[in-house]
């Protein structure tokens, strides 16, 4: 007593002084780039375990990668959804839309018609293949880069644009980014630019729907970056604890704006994995394959209906282009990365599935990307109507104080009435 704290006794020793790894990635700009070792194996060799099977069984698949269609554009093995020639072009026609629609609005921020814009070139598969597997009115609770949902599901592209332009039809009444849609009508809940916070929504709409004891499943998608932020794991403990009835997908794309999926973990293991660290079902499905997205989402959806459990996807993709309009990423990774991407592009590969079928020809593709053009083109034109931004078509000034209290309370009354003062100060010109 008295004689301070006792000690072990066990020695230091003679050590070297601690250090961290800090990732870095492989390639950056103007590197040649070598893909040889990430292991892609080959299409249709892996096993395709029973809906009702142990969560265990399916680890192994957390670490291969699901594919279907091989390097002829044949669609081989168990996960073979087998879908008819009718769907098939009906998805690569929705992923084809999606990537006009995309390639059309860029270019509308780079003449100023809108401020931000977000391009998912080369994931359109994950987006319309999923679609297609859930059922219409399944919830989805998406990131940014799922817009081929909301197309698969036919939201107007007139009422997405009047969204990008923050016009005076904008059904958010441009109180949201451009791009952030939110469609309560079509399933798709409001996109978030807090990154994460979709996937803890969604394990909890599913677990309401249980207890309602409804039958509609609720299905998330997060990127492989934002999966490092803590709402990933809380998420996944709900969903494990719970047997929710929640399917969860990482859409690993190799990028996080310019930090590279080593920074979310992804050099130790693949993104799938953490699924055997909650005990659930896990698989991890080349994100570029259309068959094999649409037989994943099938699968998972199969199992969360029969209250089977949640499961875990990782989408395993490469991201085309910049993260955003305001970003450039040739000032951080090689060109050369999209171009010796080893699963290819997904329209490329559905597209080839579907010759090879004698389902489709070049012909046939081609006068499709004139239609698609021409009706993104169509809509563009009608939205412009209804303005674009900095013409003074948006919704009108005072609306911004609306819809939040039931009734104005008297400070942002003051407020209101004060910011509409000034502003007729300042642009007289402006009457709303
Ligand atoms: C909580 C939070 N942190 C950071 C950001 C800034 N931010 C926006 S997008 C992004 C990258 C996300 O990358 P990833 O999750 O891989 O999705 P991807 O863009 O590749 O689809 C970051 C860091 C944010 N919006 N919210
Ligand atoms: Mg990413």
């Amino acid at each position: 007593m008295g004689e301070g704290p006792v000690r072990t006794g066990k020695p230091r020793g003679n050590l070297p002084p601690l250090e961290l790894y800090v990732p870095e990635p492989r390639y950056r700009p103007g590197d040649t780039v070598d893909y040889s070792h990430l292991d892609i194996p080959e299409a249709g060799r892996q096993p395709r375990p029973d809906e009702a099977c142990e969560a265990r069984e399916t680890w192994p698949l957390t670490t291969d990668l699901i594919r279907v269609l091989d390097d002829e554009g044949s669609a081989v093995g168990p996960w073979n959804p087998n879908l008819d020639p009718e769907t098939l072009r009906r998805m690569l026609r929705t992923m084809a839309l999606t990537r006009a629609f995309d390639d059309r609005m860029y270019r509308g921020q780079r003449q100023g018609k809108t401020s931000f814009y977000m391009k998912s070139t080369g994931e359109e598969a994950i987006s319309v293949a999923c679609a297609h597997a859930l059922a219409d009115d399944d919830m989805v609770f998406p990131s940014y880069r799922q817009q081929g949902i909301l197309i698969a599901r036919g939201y107007p592209l007139v009422d997405m644009i009047n969204q990008i332009y923050s016009n005076r039809a904008d059904r958010l009444k441009g109180r949201q980014l451009p791009i952030m849609y939110s469609a309560r009508d079509y399933g798709f809940f409001t996109i978030s630019g807090n990154l994460a916070t979709q996937f803890p929504q969604a394990v909890g709409w599913s677990m309401a729907s249980a207890i309602k004891g409804d039958t509609r499943i609720a299905t998330s998608f997060i990127g492989e970056g934002s999966s490092a932020e803590g709402d990933f794991h809380a998420a996944m403990t709900f969903a494990a604890v719970y047997n929710a009835p929640v399917v969860l997908n990482i859409v690993n794309n190799q990028w996080a704006i310019s930090s590279f999926s080593g920074f979310a973990g992804g050099e130790r293991t693949t993104f799938a994995a953490r699924a055997v660290g909650y005990g659930i079902a896990g698989l991890r499905v080349d994100g570029n394959d259309t068959l094999a997205v649409y037989a994943a989402m099938e699968w998972a959806a199969n199992r969360a209906r029969a209250n089977l459990g949640p499961t875990l996807i990782e989408h395993f993709t490469y991201r085309a282009e910049g993260h955003s309009t305001s970003d450039d990423p040739a000032a951080y990774r090689s060109a050369q990365e999209r171009e010796e991407w080893p699963l290819g592009d997904p329209i490329s590969r559905l597209k080839a599935h579907l010759i090879a079928l004698g389902e489709w020809s070049d012909d046939r593709h081609a006068e499709m990307d004139r239609e698609l053009a021409e009706e993104v083109r169509a809509a563009t034109k009608e939205a412009e109507k209804n303005g674009i931004l900095g013409h003074g078509f948006h919704h009108p000034f005072h609306t911004m104080f609306e819809d939040v209290f039931e009734e104005l309370p008297w400070h942002l009354q003051e407020q209101a009435e004060q910011a509409i003062r000034e502003r007729q100060t300042k642009w007289p010109e402006w009457k709303e």
